[in-house]
């Protein structure tokens, strides 16, 4: 019969990550590989209860309470928490860094490691109730030769990040996660728990026919940014118009990108002067994805991983991509005076 033979060389996330590992040879201890397990096994524990919520309305304000009468936590309240345990528990932490929480955590000296965890437990929640995809987003510092972990280990710029991903929630559970040699995405195999190598050397491709920005906004956005919208939606021919593809859930729109190619922006307008999108778990992961996928991440004028963080839940402009997308992008913000 033609049973579909199984396949007896899975390579797990686990499996990979420590081949990583031994590539690194003997300077990598392994301990980074067992951060990323915990964070692993973080991703299976919210996609179950992404999953749940959906069944069972899980998605509830704060403050509701569920039938046994127990106070019902919002799912990314929920999910925080399972990560700041875990993070915690794998003893290889010295600091947490939360959308959730209004300061960082310091881990305490009988749990504490050598790595500081910047983390969105789960960004676009709002999006839920409508069953759109949503997605944890993390990036990891090593803290720095002489600190035993203090809030100047994550006021750091991105290009300083060991590690970064995210998961999406979605049909199924997909981790993408680069530790700096190139971008692997894995899906997770519900039935063995385990994240599979699915998209080995994520790489984007150079020019894609897609943008993602919320034009809802268009009438506070800044000349450069008006006018390069309007040169990929009116092109002279023969160029053809660019598509429109926006989520409004950045893990899904970022991820489109990485595969498909094309451009993805949250600008700063007059509006929202900083834009709206977190620098340290936000801007940096995603920066650090795309700059490994061989794209780029600017804020239309400076490099997203050169900022320096002044404060843990500062905001930037974000613009990442397809290089010649944002090439094209940033030749804008050089070209068009910025109040017209
Ligand atoms: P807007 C979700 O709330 C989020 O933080 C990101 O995931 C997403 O890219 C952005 O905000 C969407 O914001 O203003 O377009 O709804």
């Amino acid at each position: 019969t033609s049973e579909e033979t199984p396949n007896v060389d899975l390579i797990t996330l686990t499996r990979h990550v420590l081949s990583d590992q031994l590539r690194l040879g003997s300077t990598a201890t392994g301990d980074l590989t067992l951060l990323l397990t915990a964070i692993q096994v973080t991703s299976k524990f919210i996609a179950t209860n992404v999953r749940k919520a959906r069944l069972i309305n899980l998605v509830g304000l704060a403050g509701e309470t569920n039938v046994q009468g127990e106070e019902q936590k919002k799912l990314d309240v929920l999910s925080n928490d399972i990560m700041v345990n875990a993070l915690r528990a794998s003893g290889k932490t010295a600091v947490l860094v939360s959308e959730e929480l209004d300061d960082a955590i310091i881990i305490e000296d009988g749990y504490k490691g050598k790595y500081c965890v910047v983390f969105d437990p789960l960004d676009g929640s709002s999006n839920i109730d409508a069953g759109v995809n949503i997605g944890t987003i993390f990036g990891i510092y090593r803290v720095r030769p002489d600190s035993t972990g203090t809030i100047e280990d994550v006021l750091r710029p991105g290009s300083e990040m060991v590690a970064a991903g995210y998961t999406m929630y979605g049909s199924s559970a997909n981790l993408v996660l680069s530790t700096g040699s190139g971008v692997n995405g894995y899906t997770l195999d519900a039935s063995l728990g385990e994240f599979i190598l699915t998209h080995p050397n994520i790489t984007i491709p150079s020019r894609g026919k897609i943008y993602s920005f919320n034009e809802g906004n268009a009438m506070y956005f800044h000349p450069p940014v008006t006018a390069y919208l309007k040169s990929i939606k009116f092109p002279a021919p023969p160029k053809s118009p660019y598509s429109a593809r926006y989520i409004g859930s950045m893990v899904a729109d970022v991820h489109r990108t990485l595969l498909y190619g094309g451009i993805f922006g949250y600008p700063n307008d007059k509006k929202s002067k900083s834009g709206k999108l977190r620098l340290l778990y936000e801007a940096f992961p995603m920066a650090y994805l795309t700059e490994q996928a061989g794209g780029i991440a600017t804020t239309g004028t400076k490099r997203i991983l050169d900022i320096v963080p002044t404060s843990i839940h500062e905001r930037c402009p974000v613009f990442l991509g397809s290089k010649d997308d944002v090439q094209d992008l940033m030749k804008f913000y050089k070209e068009t005076p910025l109040e017209g």
